[in-house]
């Protein structure tokens, strides 16, 4: 059976994009048609200035919020990345098997470097590795599929790269993964900045919907979204950033085209009410059970205890041939 293994960043609280790019398309589709494994993976939320007790809550929360868009314990393993050993194991041997020149290459990491440097702050060295903890993250399970939105794209093809090197060095270890990017809302654009991607650690709060946001904040975000000059809504994702993004969420969040769906339109304003209703429907079931999650907490860290128990069991034995063959003394 395929086995797919992805993972959230709580750096933030889950965003339109995280829901429509990822969440959705694992419990929809992923828990059900493989052996599938999703993972709060907070050791990465370590890379930029964080509050410890902010990363905290927004681990559980993330959990509470995976399990409220429908991922079933039944169905698959939902765990946290840190109270798994193997992930951090297995991430030094990648750092033996990868190089510095990779790492600086990473579209993300310079991104989010530049932000760091722009704030002032210094770049943590484990922004510059993350992608090394991602790929171990991966291929500690034996993963063949990572279901991700475009931006993680890259740091798949790392993780086969240092996959291939590993078992051509060191002897066939790692299965060598693929990404799979959803068709539709592969990326969700910032409502107010429609050139950047709607992320959950950007500070430009109207311009990112976020999975907890009540309708009528919703409403008001897509009301004010961006648009381009022009008056006609056509799809254009070059020429007109911001309509094609509205057209992008509308066909997500309904099911259409984005193209078909320009054509019905004779102004952004129906555009806008109509995309603000589809979100708020979309998200409206996930809000609920959150809520009844909320009243239950003791079910949530169950769910994660089980799931760590599980990863666990599944992870070991592939790090501990990782380690053997690249050459560590096994313990006596
Ligand atoms: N805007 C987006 N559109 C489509 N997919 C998205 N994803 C994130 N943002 C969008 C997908 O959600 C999954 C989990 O993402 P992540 O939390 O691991 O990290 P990220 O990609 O770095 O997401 P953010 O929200 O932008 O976090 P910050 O701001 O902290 O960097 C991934 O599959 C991702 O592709």
């Amino acid at each position: 059976m395929t086995r797919v293994f992805s993972g959230i960043k709580p750096t933030g609280h889950l965003t339109l994009g995280n829901y429509l790019g990822a969440m959705r398309q694992w419990a929809a589709v992923d828990q059900h048609r493989s052996d599938a494994l999703f993972c709060v993976v907070d050791l990465h939320a370590l890379t930029v200035d964080h509050d410890p007790a902010r990363v905290r809550r927004l681990s559980r929360q993330a959990a509470t919020l995976l399990l409220a868009a429908g991922l079933d314990p039944e169905l698959c393993t939902l765990f946290v990345q840190s109270h798994v050993d193997e992930h951090a194991r297995l991430s030094y041997v990648l750092e033996c098997v990868a190089t510095d020149g990779e790492m600086r290459r990473m579209i993300q990491y310079r991104e989010k470097a530049a932000r760091e440097r722009e704030r002032g702050g210094s770049v943590r060295l484990s922004l510059l590795t993350y992608p090394v903890l991602m790929a171990a993250d991966i291929l500690a399970y034996g993963a063949d599929e990572v279901p991700v939105g475009d931006d993680q794209a890259q740091h798949v093809e790392l993780t086969r790269d240092l996959a291939v090197r590993f078992n051509q060095r060191y002897g066939g270890t790692f299965v060598v993964p693929r990404a799979t990017v959803p068709k539709v809302a592969a990326r969700v654009m910032n409502l107010q900045d429609p050139t950047s991607k709607m992320g959950k650690s950007d500070d430009s709060g109207p311009g990112i919907v976020y999975l907890l946001d009540e309708p009528e904040v919703v409403r008001k975000k897509v009301a004010r979204a961006v648009t381009d000059s022009g008056r006609d809504v056509v799809y254009d994702r070059e020429g007109r950033p911001g309509v094609a993004n509205l057209l992008e969420v509308l066909a997500a969040c309904t099911g259409g085209e984005p193209g078909a769906l320009a054509g019905a339109y004779g102004s952004y304003g129906q555009l806008k009410k109509d995309t603000a209703e589809a979100v708020v429907e979309v998200l409206r079931p996930v809000r609920a059970r959150h809520r009844e999650l909320c009243a239950d907490p003791g079910f949530v860290e169950g769910v994660l205890r089980a799931g760590a128990e599980k990863a666990r069991a599944m992870a070991r034995p592939r790090v501990d041939a990782a380690y053997r063959a690249i050459g560590l003394l096994p313990p006596v």
